[in-house]
């Protein structure tokens, strides 16, 4: 039976993978960490201003999470996720342009502004989207793990899934395989304490720990705790390495904490949680802070430093914002294109409808 690999709190930020990394690499990641957050607070202005349709599920507090994963990626590892997609999409280094432009539903958009919030699409960056079917990616990402061994790349998938995702049956099928198969992936549960409404503890019979679930698939798990980007790295790193070098897949659960509402129209955000809750994981929990302390505290930044690539953030949401503003939106006549790639490059498939499957 498998058993959780145990943590030691006070190590991870001596943890070799955190170790080795440079003061520009450790500046970038600060960077990363402040783009999401004011791209996701401009985002929000503009939407409040009439700019967007549609939905908006907004990245704020979970930051780290992104970030400290992302940062574990090597030339053969994938990364899926679900609809709160804009901080893994930053992460990889998509263009903000882009993806605010794909907010306001423009042609220079990542998805030519047909997808939206929920659909951010980077195949180029091993970035596989952006699902708004909950533990809809969980078979997919299952399958880019799949592709990998198949092919016989040294690599491994990231994916992600929120608490709320876990009770869905395609995950526990997603589990099973990957664990009968022994395939390349890491699931990740951010576990942000509530799904829309409801809080984790009403919506999981086992709500002690959602990651020793694993045990019932014979996989490795672990808990960590997401407000620390280098608690998030060592972790991850240790299942990235069991996924590439041994084709084991893990289970990890990452605690964090979403700031905002589900999404922008959830008006009750304060209905099933309490101010007071909200206000304590903001002054005592936030990612941004935390490694901000770490930092200074190492003298890789000093104030001014933080300040600086603050107000660079700032000013480069703000100018994704106008120029989303300033683009075009797409041509009706464009509607029923980039929905299959086989209509799309003409095929024999595409015009006879058999899309995916051979006779
Ligand atoms: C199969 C399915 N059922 C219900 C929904 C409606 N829905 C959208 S998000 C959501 C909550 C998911 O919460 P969680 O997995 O914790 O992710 P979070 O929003 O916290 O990131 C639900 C029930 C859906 N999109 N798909
Ligand atoms: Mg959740």
């Amino acid at each position: 039976m498998s058993s959780p690999i145990q943590n030691k709190p006070a190590s991870h930020t001596k943890a070799a993978i955190n170790v080795s990394l440079s003061v520009e690499k450790k500046r970038g990641l600060y960077r990363d960490l402040c783009r999401i957050r004011r791209f996701e607070q401009i985002s929000l202005k503009y939407y409040n201003a009439g700019k967007m349709g549609g939905f908006l599920h907004l990245y704020i507090g979970q930051e780290a999470v992104a970030v400290g994963c992302v940062s574990l990626m090597g030339e053969n590892d994938h990364i899926i996720t679900a609809y709160r997609d804009h901080g893994h999409a930053l992460a990889v280094g998509m263009d903000m342009n882009a993806c605010m432009a794909e907010l306001f539903g423009k042609r220079t958009g990542c998805s030519k502004g047909k997808g939206g919030s929920m659909h951010y699409f980077a195949p180029d960056k091993n970035y596989w989207g952006g699902h708004g079917i909950v533990a809809g990616q969980t078979p997919l990402g299952t399958g880019l793990a799949f592709g990998l061994k198949y092919k016989g790349l040294k690599g491994a998938a990231m994916c992600f899934l929120g608490d709320g995702a876990v009770n869905q049956g395609s995950f526990h099928e997603s589990l099973n395989l990957a664990a009968l198969f022994g395939l390349p992936i890491v699931f990740i549960i951010e576990n942000n304490g509530y799904s829309m409404g409801t809080s984790q503890k009403r919506s999981s019979a086992y709500p002690g720990c959602l990651a020793e679930r694993a045990v019932g698939y014979g996989m490795a798990w672990k808990q960590l705790n997401g407000e620390d980007l280098y608690e998030v790295r060592a972790g991850v790193h240790d299942a990235l390495e069991r996924a590439r070098n041994e084709n084991k897949p893990t289970l990890l659960e990452i605690t964090t904490y979403r700031y905002q509402g589900h999404s922008v129209a959830d008006a009750n955000k304060f209905k099933y949680r309490t101010k007071e809750e909200v206000e304590r994981y903001e002054r005592e929990h936030d990612p941004i802070h935390i490694f901000k302390t770490h930092l200074l505290k190492e003298g890789v930044l000093d104030e001014a430093g933080v300040a600086t690539i603050d107000q660079a953030a700032i000013a480069e949401a703000e100018a994704s914002a106008q120029f989303a503003g300033q683009s075009a939106y797409p041509e009706p006549a464009e509607i029923f294109d980039d929905v299959y790639w086989e209509v799309d490059q003409k095929t024999e498939a595409g015009q006879t409808g058999r899309h995916f499957f051979n006779d």
